[in-house]
């Protein structure tokens, strides 16, 4: 055989089996779905398109990412993911504390430290963060892939705010988990539960006087505009979680487990490179576009007084969760003093 017509045999045999590997991947490869709760840029968003990022350059697998509010509320997207709708959503704690009230455990206030090097130790170390979760979440038909925080809790309200007393009479906007319900009715305020689109329009009409979130996004959500008062009370992280429908993750085989597994470290240790110097850089940003602003730092006395009002709200998360929550209350104290004491 010539050497010409050897290479056309080659190259027709290489073609085939191109052809034949091409279609074995197609067969293959998925396009899954993701829902989150937050807006382009922001901290969810930017964890979705990590994860999405590495799932797509390790794989022939896509994802398809939905932003708030393309398919609902944050309950919409859960129940989606649930029903198999969704093979991935982000939720907050905030919400799925109704679902999993062990969840609601983030609202206990003054339990978690301000400072973040600490926090971040605690999300990657923690037992409870790490090992009880999952098995909760789990027994909600879902497969926890990563808790992870997005900054600290801030209040804004009409006025500033430096007391218990200041809340009196005041309705202050909780997500809808009653723990949280619990925790502002302590801190003297009238807790109002809202899912998150029904806040800027409440604020703006003063049917409700004031919230809680982290700074990037009473910046990207604009909601200094209508609560200009920021208040840093010291008293939390806003958390949230990462997870996939379980009976979905079940059904891949052991590649694609690790694959979904490593893509959700790799966007872990991005955002957690993200969320460093955020709330600075979103604070400067709202006193440049208003002048309305006012920033209050409690002073320790005045933590003091709203930190007395804590062991109510823990007594009430053990009542609603029980034993096991008070299992987890535990670990979680306990995580937290190895990662304080290091
Ligand atoms: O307050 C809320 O409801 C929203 N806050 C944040 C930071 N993310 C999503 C959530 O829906």
């Amino acid at each position: 055989m010539s050497s010409i017509s050897k290479f056309k045999k080659l190259a027709g045999f290489s073609a085939v089996a191109f052809a034949a590997m091409t279609a074995a991947n197609s067969v293959n490869a998925a396009n899954w779905r993701y829902a989150h709760e937050e807006y382009e840029g922001d901290v969810q968003d930017v964890y979705a398109y990590k994860f999405k990022e590495y799932i797509e350059e390790n794989s022939d697998h896509t994802i398809q990412v939905y932003r708030f509010g393309e398919l609902g509320e944050s309950d919409d997207i859960m129940e989606q993911t649930q029903a198999g709708i969704l093979q991935f959503v982000n939720q907050s704690p905030g919400f799925t504390g109704s679902l999993i009230p062990e969840a609601q455990i983030f609202f206990i206030p003054y339990l978690m430290p301000t400072d973040m090097d600490t926090v971040i130790e605690f999300f990657r170390e923690s037992k409870a963060i790490n090992e009880m979760f999952p098995e909760l979440y789990a027994q909600n038909g879902l497969e926890l892939l990563q808790m992870y925080p997005e900054g600290e809790m801030v209040v804004t309200a009409d006025e500033p705010v430096t007391s218990p007393e200041g809340f009196n009479n005041k309705k202050i906007r909780v997500m809808t988990n009653p723990l949280l319900s619990e925790t502002y009715d302590a801190f003297g305020a009238t807790p109002t539960p809202l899912p998150w689109g029904e806040v800027y329009g409440a604020l703006q009409t003063n049917m409700i006087q004031g919230q809680e979130n982290p700074i990037f996004w009473i910046e990207s959500g604009g909601l200094y505009e209508v609560s200009p008062n920021l208040i840093f009370t010291g008293h939390g992280w806003f958390t949230t979680a990462m997870m996939a429908n379980q009976n979905f993750y079940n059904g891949l085989s052991d590649a694609d487990k690790k694959l979904v597994q490593d893509a959700a470290d790799f966007a872990f240790e991005e955002i957690i490179e993200h969320i460093d110097g955020l709330a600075d850089e979103a604070l400067a940003k709202i006193q440049e576009a208003s002048d309305e602003v006012t920033v209050t730092r409690l002073n320790e006395e005045q933590i003091a007084a709203f930190k007395k009002r804590s062991p109510q709200v823990e007594k009430k998360f053990i009542e609603m969760t029980g034993e096991s929550g008070e299992e987890l209350l535990n670990q979680f104290k306990q995580d937290l003093e190895n990662v304080q004491n290091d």
